[in-house]
């Protein structure tokens, strides 16, 4: 019998006020910041012909529109580059819905449906985004330690100002020392935020770039809270040419006719660029100290759970 949503994360509603004034709050010094950074909003997608098609095992959520068959995004990157062909900086709070295996639902780090502050700045390198990254974060910090003082208390929380720089280990070193599956045992052995970067060709996605003078080796960067919280955002630098965006397909599988419409786009230019994109749950998740990330949001879908509102 599968579980409920209610039989997960029960928190008390003291609690979750305070949760959701938090998450309210990271929401408007994240906005701000980015505004202040000459970047402008755009409104999320939901359903397009095309979506990221993601490299782990997550089902395709599919949705007949008048004979035309849409897809539910899982992530907006396609419409990021897009949309850069209109604006140099953009970012967007973006839902996506991703059909997780259910089993995933045990470690407390996913949901169906979450919301991504999705970003990403025409011409921009990966080191621009890193301290990019650096200061979104430390500056929402700052902002809920001024502002959201008493709800922190409730939550028996003290949030200490990460130092930037932020430590960085490429992807093998992490490997090696923290084992296959590094992320939780990276994340448990830091105090502080920590990069990883250079991931090989094989475990991502297509549209992160290739480095050109380390074959197999891409200019992207994941980065990982302390404490054991896990992954907080996943990004890099883009392949933008129709050339390589079309070997990069055909390496991971891809077919070229699931991305037609993108691939028309891209074969009228798109520019080059980086970004990443910020799970808003994760973060609330990892700034007010939860176990469970179904805690981090009012009707909060753990996979595989029956949803009764
Ligand atoms: N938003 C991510 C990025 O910008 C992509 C993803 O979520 N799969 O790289």
């Amino acid at each position: 019998m599968p579980i409920t949503s209610e039989s997960r994360g029960l928190i008390s509603t003291e609690k979750m006020r305070s949760i959701l004034k938090i998450k309210s709050e990271i929401i408007h010094a994240a906005g701000d910041y980015l505004r202040a950074n000459g970047f402008i909003e755009i409104l999320p997608v939901i359903l397009s012909p095309v979506t990221d098609p993601l490299r782990h095992t997550v089902m395709a959520g599919e949705v007949d529109y008048y004979g035309q068959r849409l897809q539910l995004t899982k992530s907006m990157i396609l419409h990021k580059q897009v949309a850069l062909r209109t604006l140099d900086r953009i970012f967007s709070f973006s839902p996506n819905i991703r059909f997780e295996p259910p089993h995933y639902a045990d470690c407390g780090r996913y949901l169906t449906e979450f919301v991504q502050l999705d970003l990403e700045v025409k011409d921009g390198t990966r080191d621009q985004l890193i301290s990019l990254g650096e200061e979104l974060l430390t500056t929402i910090i700052g902002h809920l330690q001024k502002n959201c003082s008493d709800e922190l208390h409730r939550l028996s929380r003290e949030l200490t100002l990460p130092s930037i720089p932020f430590e960085r280990i490429t992807y093998e070193k992490a490997q090696q020392t923290f084992g296959k599956e590094f992320d939780i045992p990276l994340s448990q052995a830091k105090k502080n935020p920590i990069w990883v970067v250079d991931f090989p060709l094989a475990v991502r996605e297509f549209y992160d770039r290739e480095d050109k003078a380390r074959s197999g080796i891409l200019v992207d960067m994941d980065l990982i809270y302390p404490h054991g919280f896990g992954e907080a955002l996943s990004g890099g630098e883009r392949e933008y040419t129709l050339e390589r965006i079309l070997t990069r397909l055909s390496q991971s599988g891809v077919p070229h006719a699931q991305l037609a419409a993108y691939l028309k786009i891209v074969q009228e230019g798109i520019p080059p660029s980086a970004g990443f994109g910020i799970g808003i749950e994760r973060l609330t998740r990892y700034i007010c100290g939860l176990e469970r990330i179904e805690d981090a949001r009012l009707f909060a879908k753990p996979p595989g759970t029956i949803l009764t509102i």
